[in-house]
């Protein structure tokens, strides 16, 4: 199944690099919540293509489909992470793709056409990049580099988040805010940062990336060092294991936590 699903992540970039310049961009939420006619062609083709796999299971997509599950298995799906990105050309987007079996996440796979890097892990396989294993870095917090999102669809979380950003320079290295929350964790699993944070995700956001730094053994938790559910929105922290408890200290200093 992981080596099916990877086969689709990679059909889905495809598409991403094919499209055409005109993406027939609209507004869902806010003017800052955007989709174009990509991110519903590549969820309807996932969705075909996963039902041939697993008809049972369920599927749950940022653009609104959601079916119910004959047996508990649930396909958690963005078909493109980083659609902002995506309009602008800025070549940081990717499909994420995940499997759950109630909350236990199973297969995650996240694929960045435009490097063709497709990371995956399935539960106790450990996790890997273009078939090459990745673990989280051993980087102590004062050199420790932070990603983070901006959670642009909530303005009522835009001071959180850049007093937690603002704090990170004085505990950390640096702070990194590049636009795909599925990549920047997907970073963290393979040492590339060491710390990912953003104060409110859809599970779609996260769902694949969360399996795969929890299989390069990074720490996976909500903001407030709780299990992550992909029942609903939820804030994402992950870390390596050597900054989590001084990450989770400063966050924990945040009242609004
Ligand atoms: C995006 C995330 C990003 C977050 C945005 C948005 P989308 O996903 O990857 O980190 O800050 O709010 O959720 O909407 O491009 O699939």
């Amino acid at each position: 199944m992981l080596n099916q699903i990877c086969a689709i992540a990679r059909e889905a970039g495809k598409i991403i690099l094919d499209a055409s310049p005109e993406k027939q961009v609209e507004k869902k939420s806010s003017r800052h919540d955007l989709v174009t006619y990509y991110d519903k062609f590549i969820q309807d083709y996932i969705q075909i293509r996963l039902k041939s796999l697993c008809f049972e299971a369920s599927f749950q997509g940022e653009e609104g489909i959601n079916s119910s599950s004959g047996n508990g298995m649930r396909f958690i799906v963005d078909p493109i992470d980083g659609t902002a990105n995506f309009i602008r050309g800025m070549n940081r987007s990717c499909v994420s793709i995940a499997l759950y079996d109630g909350e236990l996440g199973e297969i995650g796979v996240v694929y960045n056409p435009y490097l063709n890097e497709l990371f995956c892990a399935q539960r106790g396989q450990g996790a890997a990049l273009n078939g090459k294993p990745i673990h989280a870095s051993d980087v102590k917090i004062e050199d420790a580099l932070v990603e983070f999102g901006t959670s642009p669809y909530q303005p009522s979380l835009y001071d959180l988040t850049f007093r937690i950003a603002r704090a990170a320079m004085d505990l950390c290295m640096d702070v990194r805010r590049a636009g795909s929350a599925a990549l920047d964790i997907c970073d963290v699993a393979a040492g590339r940062g060491d710390i990912f944070f953003e104060c409110s995700l859809a599970p779609w956001d996260f769902a694949a990336g969360a399996i795969i730094a929890r299989e390069a053994g990074c720490m996976v938790c909500n903001m407030r060092g709780e299990p992550l559910n992909t029942e609903s929105k939820s804030s994402v922290f992950v870390s390596n294991k050597y900054c989590f408890s001084p990450f989770l200290a400063l966050l924990e200093q945040l009242p609004d936590i």
